[in-house]
């Protein structure tokens, strides 16, 4: 399956998930720092303190990705670092940095995709409302000018926010992750502040001459009915209104899907919150739509979920490449045509580091290939995907699962910070090269 001339062949990553350095160079903190140092909320105590030390050895790290031969690397840049308060000016040993990757990439021939907002809000804004205030979104809009202007000039692809549905459902419906809210009238209050502040940074990018490309990261979930009842079929798609047409319509038809706005109500904090003018900029056109795959959801009658494929270590995670397939043809068709972006697709897997210095992910081997395989698929359907990213080039903090689960290409040995490449990495490197699976 031979893939597209200059296809985006990469790997992606987050600031505070990989970069450690939590004190250095001014940065301030986030609400990741906080919530990863409050007892009981991240799995064994673990923190982003130290991670995979990225931030000291973001060297060895680029040598690593031009041996694998990637053509696109997704980052994302951290707030503190260039905002320690959330506001004000930029702190020049965060922007620099960013520099320094972002050259060295360039030097390496990989292509820079920085995501602006990868959930380390700073945390005196979240102890000043955190995205339920609407200020917030005008504080993330003047953090984006401040990263375009010095960095504009060197990044040809921005993504604004990350997942902004992750934020929603598991900081503010479930609290498993910052700032650990079960609050379900906060947490659609706070998509819609997420998708203004992605609006209003599209607007920034827009203001900076010669700037990039630039557009949203969304995580999407394939919806199917369970069982062939209407019922079943009705409360999927209200389902699917809550997963990816909550975000996708806003940004992209700019409007709110009826369905979803219905059910929340029109007392809800969200309904209220919107004002006149706000779907304008939420829509503000957008040259890419970053999609990222993991799992699809099947919908009972009732509107709860059941599992109908074996799950990996992530428990909300069954494994269906075809999902990758459907996803990628369903945004094509509904919000199309648009180039799109894969920016995240993987798995955890049980890594052990052999005695003879292997690592044999066979498992991330096959997940891989065969949602490389759908991809393929779409493309051939006539998709306009440009790239796709493994999630992640390394093993790194997985949020609330700490470092327990491993979801690298390469493999950290975090008592020395050694990388291995898994067999994994080995494998992409050979699809790399060969522009094909
Ligand atoms: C993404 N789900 O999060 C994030 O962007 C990464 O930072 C993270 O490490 C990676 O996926 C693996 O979890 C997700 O419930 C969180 O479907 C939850 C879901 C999907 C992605």
């Amino acid at each position: 399956m031979q893939f597209p001339v200059n296809f985006g062949w990469g790997a992606a990553t987050s600031a505070y998930q990989i970069e450690g350095a939590a004190k250095e160079d001014g940065r301030g903190e986030s609400v990741w720092d906080t919530f990863s140092h409050t007892p009981g909320r991240i799995r064994n105590g673990d923190t982003g303190d130290v991670a995979a030390d990225h931030y000291h050895r973001y060297a060895e790290d680029l040598d690593l990705m031009r041996d694998l031969g990637l053509r696109s690397y997704r980052f994302s840049i951290s707030w503190p670092r260039i905002q320690p308060d959330g506001t004000g000016a930029a702190n020049q040993r965060g922007i620099d940095f960013y520099r320094r990757l972002v050259d060295g990439l360039h030097e390496r021939g990989i292509s820079p995709m920085a995501t602006l907002f990868h959930w380390d809000l700073p945390q005196t804004l979240q102890d000043a409302g955190g995205w339920e205030s609407r200020d917030v979104a005008y504080r993330f809009a003047d953090y984006a000018a401040t990263v375009f202007e010095a960095l504009g000039d060197r990044v040809p692809v921005w993504l604004t926010i990350n997942e902004p549905k992750t934020v929603v459902q598991n900081g503010y419906l479930f609290g498993h992750h910052a700032p650990g809210r079960q609050d379900p009238d906060a947490a659609y209050l706070v998509a819609h502040h997420l998708q203004l502040a992605h609006g209003l940074a599209v607007q920034a990018l827009r203001a900076e001459d010669g700037a990039g490309r630039i557009g949203p990261a969304f995580n999407l979930h394939p919806c199917y009915p369970a069982d062939d009842s209407p019922a079943a079929a009705e409360a999927t798609r209200l389902y699917d209104g809550y997963e990816n047409r909550l975000y996708l319509d806003s940004a992209l038809k700019g409007s709110y899907p009826e369905d979803v706005l219905a059910d929340l109500g029109p007392t809800s904090r969200m309904v209220r919150g919107i004002r006149d003018g706000d779907l304008e900029i939420i829509s503000s056109p957008v040259d890419v739509l970053a999609v990222q795959y993991y799992t699809p959801i099947y919908v009972t009658a009732n509107g709860g979920t059941v599992r109908r494929w074996p799950t990996s270590e992530a428990s909300w995670q069954q494994i269906y490449p075809d999902g990758m397939y459907d996803i990628l043809t369903r945004v094509t068709r509904d919000y199309g045509p648009i180039p799109l972006t894969v920016t995240e697709n993987g798995l955890p897997t049980p890594d052990v580091l052999a005695a003879d210095g292997t690592v044999e992910d066979t498992g991330r081997v096959t997940f891989l290939r065969d949602h490389l395989a759908a991809a393929h698929r779409a493309v051939t359907d006539g998709v306009p995907l440009e790239s796709f990213h493994v999630w992640s080039l390394l093993d790194n903090f997985e949020w609330a699962e700490g470092y327990d689960q491993r979801w690298g290409l390469i493999y950290i040995d975090y008592p020395t910070q050694r990388r291995v490449l898994k067999r994994s990495a080995h494998w992409y490197r050979q699809v790399i090269a060969d522009n094909a699976v």
